[in-house]
C-alpha cells in the first residue's frame, strides 16, 4: 500500500494550486478590527533583522526592490486536506513519500517570505496509518533547495525518531521504517541543526495513528497546527520578510499563525461545516517556542485527547498544546455562524495573526442560543 504525498510538486504545480485558491482573505471584522495600527513602531522592529548562522540570503528569491517575491504562493495548508478514517481491520506496510521543498510563499497578503516546507504546505501532509502498521518514511530533499532536511517523528520508537537516518542533501533520498505501536496524534518536524531556524521555518506536521478500532465516526474533520514565525517585517507591512535569528533567540516572533498565513483560514479559506455536524479537529504546535492557549471562541470541547492520548477528558474551554504537541478534539456546533480559533493567549491571535474561522451553517437554534432584542 502507498501513500503517495508528493504530487503536484513542481513549481508550475503550485501556482496553479496558488490561483485555484485565490489568494485573497476578507477582513475577519469588527471583531479583529483594531489589529496593527502601529505601523509607525514598525520601523525600529526591522532594525534588528540578522540572517541565520547558515547564511540564508534567499538566493533563489525573485524579489521586487522592496515589494513581495514574485514567486509568492499560497502555502496554508487546507484543513479539510486529510486523508479520511481508516477502515482497515488489519495492520499493513504503508509507505509514505515526502518531499521537502523551500519555496516563496505569502506569510501575509501582502507579505512573502522564504518557507522550508514539507510538500509545500505549513503544515506538511497529516499522514494517517494505523495502531500495528510498518510505516516506510521516504524523504526526498527538492534538488533547489539550499538546506539539508530530515524528519522526525514523535510516533517513532527510535533514534532521533528518524532524523539520521533521512537527512538529505538536495536532490538525495533516505528511508526508514517503523512499527506504529501506540495509537494517538503524534507532531513531525525536520531536525536539521540549527533545529529551531528549520520549525521555524514552516517544517513541520502530524502523524495520526488510529487505534486498532478506529476512530469514533464524525461529520467533519479538520487539521490545524499553529507555529510562530520570526520575522524582520511586522503582520501587513509589506515586502519580503527575512528571518529574523535575533528575534527567535528572545523568543519575540512578530507573526503567530496557524498553518503558516496570517488570518490564512478566513474568509473564502475558513473551514465549512453544517449545524449540528459533529466535528473533530486535529490541533498541533509546530511551535518551535511557544505553548498554545487553544480555544474555540462559542465553541466547547466536549471530547478532547489532550496531547493526543487514548483516554479522553470533557467539557473543556482552553486547553495547552505544547511546542511540539497535539491533541485531538471534538466539538458539536448546533447554532450558525462563524467560530473563531485562537490561541487564548490573546496578542498573538489579535496582532500576530493566530486566527482561523469555522463557518457553521444551518437553521437558528434559538432553544440553545437566542439573542434577545430590547
Ligand atoms: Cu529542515
Amino acid at each position: 500500500m502507498t501513500i503517495s504525498m508528493n504530487d503536484g510538486l513542481s513549481r508550475r504545480g503550485f501556482m496553479k494550486r496558488a490561483a485555484a485558491l485565490g489568494l485573497a482573505v476578507p477582513a475577519v471584522g469588527a471583531l479583529l478590527s483594531a489589529c496593527n495600527d502601529d505601523d509607525e513602531e514598525n520601523g525600529e522592529a526591522a532594525a534588528a533583522t540578522e540572517d541565520d548562522a547558515e547564511g540564508d540570503d534567499h538566493p533563489q528569491a525573485a524579489e521586487d526592490e522592496d515589494g513581495p517575491s514574485t514567486d509568492a504562493v499560497r502555502i496554508a495548508k487546507d484543513p479539510a486536506d486529510i486523508p479520511g478514517p481508516i477502515t482497515r481491520t488489519s495492520p499493513e506496510h504503508v509507505l509514505v513519500e515526502l518531499e521537502t521543498v523551500e519555496l516563496d510563499g505569502w506569510i501575509d497578503e501582502e507579505t512573502s517570505f522564504r518557507f522550508w516546507t514539507f510538500n509545500g504546505t505549513v503544515p506538511g501532509p497529516m499522514v494517517r496509518v494505523r495502531e500495528g502498521d510498518t510505516v516506510e518514511i521516504r524523504l526526498t530533499n527538492n534538488a533547489n533547495s539550499q538546506h539539508p532536511h530530515n524528519i522526525d517523528l514523535h510516533s517513532v520508537l527510535g533514534p532521533g525518531g528518524g532524523a539520521e537516518a533521512t537527512t538529505v542533501a538536495a536532490g538525495e533520498t533516505r528511508a526508514f521504517e517503523f512499527k506504529a505501536l501506540h495509537p494517538g496524534v503524534y507532531v513531525y518536524h525536520c531536525a536539521v541543526p540549527h533545529i529551531p531556524t528549520h520549525v521555524g521555518h514552516g517544517m513541520y506536521g502530524l502523524i495520526v495513528v488510529e487505534p486498532e478500532a478506529g476512530l469514533p465516526e464524525v461529520d467533519k474533520e479538520f487539521y490545524i497546527m499553529q507555529g510562530e514565525f520570526y520575522t524582520d517585517l511586522r503582520p501587513n507591512q509589506g515586502g519580503h520578510a527575512n528571518w529574523d535569528g535575533d528575534a527567535q533567540w528572545r523568543e519575540q516572533p512578530n507573526y503567530v499563525l496557524f498553518n503558516g498565513q496570517f488570518q490564512g483560514i478566513t474568509g473564502d479559506n475558513a473551514m465549512q461545516a453544517q449545524v449540528g455536524d459533529r466535528v473533530r479537529m486535529f490541533v498541533g504546535n509546530g511551535g518551535p517556542n511557544f505553548v498554545s492557549s487553544f480555544h474555540v471562541i462559542g465553541g466547547i470541547i466536549d471530547v478532547l485527547h489532550r496531547e493526543g492520548q487514548a483516554e479522553a477528558t470533557h467539557n473543556v474551554e482552553t486547553t495547552l498544546i505544547p511546542a511540539g504537541g497535539s491533541s485531538w478534539m471534538e466539538f458539536n456546533f448546533d447554532v450558525p455562524g462563524n467560530y473563531i480559533l485562537v490561541d487564548h493567549s490573546l496578542g498573538r491571535a489579535i496582532d500576530k495573526g493566530g486566527i482561523a474561522i469555522l463557518q457553521v451553517e444551518g437553521d437558528e437554534n434559538p432553544e440553545i442560543f437566542n439573542p434577545l432584542d430590547d
